[in-house]
């Protein structure tokens, strides 16, 4: 219901603004269709799915340092170009652990989002990471990650990077990092803790150019181990 009433309002808005332009009464009259990349380009919010919650609201009361409140409503739509989707569904994934303790390591692009028992993979203790290949360079505007969300529950030390190579040598960026005291050895990072919960966590990427996205974590606030239930790419090929 938010989701369809801000894609209305943010066509109106176009629409609005491109008749008081002076842009070509061909190109006005396209305005609700994708439009083209560059200035003007149209945004639309990224076409996220949740998946039912397991839990009711988000408590209080665990005890984890630097932990990020609760929004208390729906997360707000997260825009990019028109014709963005998830780019990140059934490609291949590795891990530092290629062994996993429950589940296996293709369930993190695997499209089941679910919370319950089945549908996540457990990687072993410490820090540990997976790396998704996009096949090929993609502009990517927001990564989209869900560790567990049967239970409340905080991951520790999580970094998000996109890189150039498989091996996360060439052109690192990193987009997210709560590791506050290096723990993972990519840096201090500055961003907070966060209950997961059936929305799962957006991290921006403001459409930086990348063929690899990684995810690191060092177990979590109830035990040592690392869970993924689903890690989504919202993107586009580069050109
Ligand atoms: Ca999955
Ligand atoms: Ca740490």
């Amino acid at each position: 219901m938010t989701r369809d009433t801000g894609l209305i309002r943010t066509t109106l808005g176009l629409a609005l603004l491109l008749s008081l332009s002076l842009l070509p009464a061909a190109l006005q009259a396209q305005a609700p269709a994708a439009a083209p990349a560059g200035a003007g380009a149209q945004l639309v919010p990224i076409p996220i799915q949740l998946p039912k919650p397991m839990f009711e609201g988000t408590p209080q009361n665990l005890s984890v340092p630097n932990l990020q409140k609760p929004l208390g409503r729906p997360r707000d739509p997260f825009l990019a170009p028109a014709g963005v989707t998830n780019v990140a569904k059934g490609k291949k994934v590795t891990s530092s652990d290629m062994e996993p303790v429950i589940g296996e390591i293709e369930q993190v692009t695997d499209g089941d989002k679910k919370g319950a028992d089945g549908s996540f993979v457990e990687l072993g203790p410490g820090v540990q990471y997976v790396t998704i290949d996009l096949g090929a360079p993609h502009e990517v505007y927001a990564i989209l990650f869900w560790h567990f969300h049967k239970t409340p529950r905080v991951y520790l030390d999580v970094v998000v990077q996109l890189a150039d190579d498989a091996a996360f040598k060439k052109n690192v960026r990193t987009l997210f990092n709560n590791d506050s005291d290096n723990t993972d050895g990519l840096g201090a990072g500055k961003d907070m803790n966060y209950v997961e919960t059936a929305e799962g966590k957006l991290v921006d990427a403001k459409g930086s150019v990348a063929r690899y996205v990684r995810l690191y974590s060092r177990g979590n606030n109830a035990n040592e181990l690392n869970h993924y239930v689903e890690v989504e790419v919202f993107g586009r090929p580069a050109k």
